[in-house]
């Protein structure tokens, strides 16, 4: 098949399914990501955008935020450092919100950080190079609504600044604001991927979803973006939950937060734990998925403690485990084995993520192939193997057990291989 994204005053966009395969395979490969929501709403820790849109403060109060975000703490380096550290291989930071304010020099509008606030100063450009020095791939969140600008219709949830149909030239130039701040994203930092957010107002046509997927890969025709485009996404994007079911295309990303917000909320204190994250990130690789696990840092740059230490603990057990993480795909079918499960890319290794402390031997039914040998991931341990009910004469492939010793049994998720 031939996929063809292009118009007349964009250069057009042709691949083929093994260009596209070979295009996403870092992504399909990398598994984890961090996302980070950095905005004017970590001065009063409240939720980002939302809060004014839905009117639990003025438009005003909101944006007075912008006086104290000042970045005094901010260590780019040391953000990319520490994301690095938790196994992820990219990750995304939002770029503009749907309040608008970009943390770039962004000449489309005034309303930055730098012109508007304290900080004062591009915060975008020092974190997409300390990111790509730590070789991770670099994501921009951003969100095609934006509820600041004059030409966007929608201000608030009970007011509208006008219809679409009613003044076209007044969308067209909100289309054009867009594209030139895209246009500056792309030129200064040429991402790896674009995440965008706040397609839902309007459909693919209203949007020219086409002209903007095609004007973003003429700057970068490896770029990937994920599916909130209106039709030119490249992949799947749940958001808080894994889908029940195994999602059809190979390429999908959760994204999550650690406790309920995305970005710095100090009064919710509903954390997951890291072993209840370690699961979700289980159950993403066992369907084949990527988690894009959510930080949210205080205006002053400073990352929360609790979400330093989840990033922590994801550090220690994806290195221990990488060999079952990272260029995995989707495992065997629910039912097989108490467990989830993921395959190496040669289908021969077949890895079974244990997020409970096995009482007695784990079972697997349901194996045709012969077994070769069965060990601990991370740790090396060989275990021994007996399969039993497979008669020399029947072709039922009888039960294969194992017994996972508690002396090599990981304090989150026990990986066997
Ligand atoms: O409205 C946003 C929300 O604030 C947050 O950025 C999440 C992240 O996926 N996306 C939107 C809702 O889908």
């Amino acid at each position: 098949a031939i996929f063809t994204i292009g118009t007349s005053n964009a250069q057009s966009f042709q691949e083929s399914k093994e260009q596209k395969e070979k295009r996403m395979q870092w992504f399909q490969d990398a598994k984890l990501g961090v996302f980070i929501h950095w905005g004017i709403y970590a001065v009063r820790g409240i939720p980002e955008s939302w809060s004014f849109y839905n009117g639990y403060l003025s438009y005003d109060e909101y944006m007075s935020q912008l006086n104290g975000f000042t970045a005094k703490n901010y260590d780019p380096v040391a953000w990319a450092k520490l994301i690095k550290e938790s196994g992820a291989q990219y990750t995304v930071i939002t770029s503009k919100h749907h309040d608008g304010v970009a943390l770039w020099d962004t000449q489309a509008s005034d309303l930055s950080l730098v012109k508007k606030s304290p900080a004062a100063r591009d915060l975008l450009t020092p974190f997409t190079k300390a990111v790509r020095n730590e070789g991770m791939k670099l994501g921009i969140y951003y969100s095609l609504l934006d509820w600041s600008c004059k030409d966007y219709p929608h201000e608030t949830r009970t007011s509208m600044r006008y219809q679409v149909k009613d003044d076209p030239a007044r969308w067209e130039r909100f289309l054009e604001f867009d594209k030139k701040q895209l246009t500056e994203l792309n030129k200064q930092y040429k991402p790896d991927l674009y995440w965008f957010d706040g397609d839902w107002d309007f459909n693919s046509a209203t949007w020219k979803a086409k002209d903007m997927a095609s004007m973003l890969r003429s700057y970068n025709p490896n770029v990937i973006l994920n599916s909130r485009i209106q039709g030119y996404g490249d992949y799947e994007t749940p958001e808080q939950g894994v889908p029940i079911r195994r999602p059809a295309s190979p390429w999908w990303e959760l994204c999550m937060t650690m406790n309920d917000s995305w970005g710095y909320a100090p009064t919710d204190t509903n954390y997951k734990s890291a072993n209840m994250l370690l699961r979700t990130f289980v159950d993403c690789l066992s369907n084949g998925g990527n988690l894009l696990l959510d930080i949210g840092p205080k205006e002053d740059g400073t990352i929360p403690q609790e979400q330093v230490d989840i990033l922590k603990e994801f550090g220690r057990w994806t290195k221990k485990h990488a060999d079952a993480i990272y260029g995995t795909r989707a495992g065997i079918p629910e039912g097989h084995v108490m467990g989830y499960t993921a395959l190496n890319k040669n289908q021969d290794i077949l890895y079974i993520y244990l997020p409970y402390k096995p009482i007695g031997p784990i079972s697997v039914k349901g194996l045709k192939n012969k077994v070769n040998r069965a060990w601990i991931v991370g740790n090396g341990a060989l275990l021994e193997t007996k399969v039993v009910g497979k008669a020399y004469w029947s072709s039922v492939p009888g039960i294969l057990y194992f017994d996972v010793p508690e002396q090599v049994q990981d304090p989150q998720i026990t990986v066997v291989a």
